[in-house]
């Protein structure tokens, strides 16, 4: 019987960081897809329905101007991975990507003193961060290397962080395959990631028929989700989720899901 019930607002408003899409998109980074045609205008118009459900939410939007000659800016999560304790700058993986971290760093100091960076030869994508409570599981995926991740835990264990590494099969992100929709609950996909690594949590199973659907961004108690995986929606909704559905097809011809579109962290 599913629970019934409204999540009220975070109560403390998250603030989240945005970024705008490029006019470049078109020649964005893939690995696991083939390219096709995407549509600039109904990207934006897309992206632009994931922050007012963000501010319905109750979080503060901060959309950033567009990397013009950064086709992937869009995808702001890889950039940095933002703690109560401290900010990380990443070092992407893709070199096409680096760039974009310059205007993240900029912004982020209005909140965090700490600011830390990793630094050559690391690597290290915030899409193969998945925080929780202060469990830190980190992909070790084509864009995540051995070095970014010692380096990330040295920066983060003396907050009280944990990191475990965590292998992927042939997925981009570690948030590609799992993803948290509440504070003891994974959705996964137990192809692309090992389920047992997240055995003393509960476990949603994605539905087979739809790969790219463990990408869920928890905001508070809700669970936004793309519209265009009805699915494992249903499965949400079976498990009792307060979930909220927003069109997300075109970034995903970009390999992009839901969390990366955003940097969500408390002011
Ligand atoms: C890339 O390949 O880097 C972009 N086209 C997609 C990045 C998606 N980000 C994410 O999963 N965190």
């Amino acid at each position: 019987m599913p629970r019934l019930h409204v999540a009220p607002p975070p109560s403390r408003p998250l603030h989240a960081l945005t970024r705008a899409i490029s006019p470049a998109l078109e020649a964005c980074a893939l690995t696991h897809l083939p390219r096709t045609h995407i549509d600039l205008v109904r990207a934006r118009a897309q992206h632009a329905a994931y922050e007012h459900l963000l501010e319905e939410l109750g979080c503060t939007v901060e959309r950033l101007p567009a990397g013009l000659d950064m086709p992937d800016s869009v995808f702001i999560e890889d950039t940095a991975v933002v703690f109560d304790e401290i900010a990380i700058i990443t070092r992407p993986g893709a070199e096409s990507r680096r760039g974009e971290t310059a205007a993240v760093a900029a912004a982020l100091p209005a909140y965090r003193s700490g600011i830390a960076s990793i630094e050559p030869p690391g690597t290290l994508d915030g899409g193969d961060v998945l925080c929780l409570g202060r469990r830190l599981f980190v992909g070790t995926s084509g864009r995540t290397n051995a070095e970014g991740l010692a380096q990330l835990r040295a920066l983060v264990s003396a907050h009280g962080y944990t990191v475990e590494a965590v292998s992927l099969n042939d997925c981009l992100h570690l948030k590609t395959a799992v993803t948290a929709v509440a504070d003891d609950t994974v959705l996964l996909n137990p192809t692309w990631v090992d389920a047992a690594v997240f055995a003393d949590v509960h476990v949603i199973e994605i539905d087979p028929a739809e790969p790219f659907a463990a990408n869920a961004l928890l905001v508070g108690d809700t669970v936004v989700y793309p519209d265009h995986l009805p699915r494992t929606f249903e499965r949400l909704q079976e498990h009792g989720l307060d979930v909220r559905l927003v069109p997300a097809d075109e970034l995903a011809k970009a390999e992009g899901g839901l969390t990366c579109s955003s940097l969500l962290f408390f002011p």
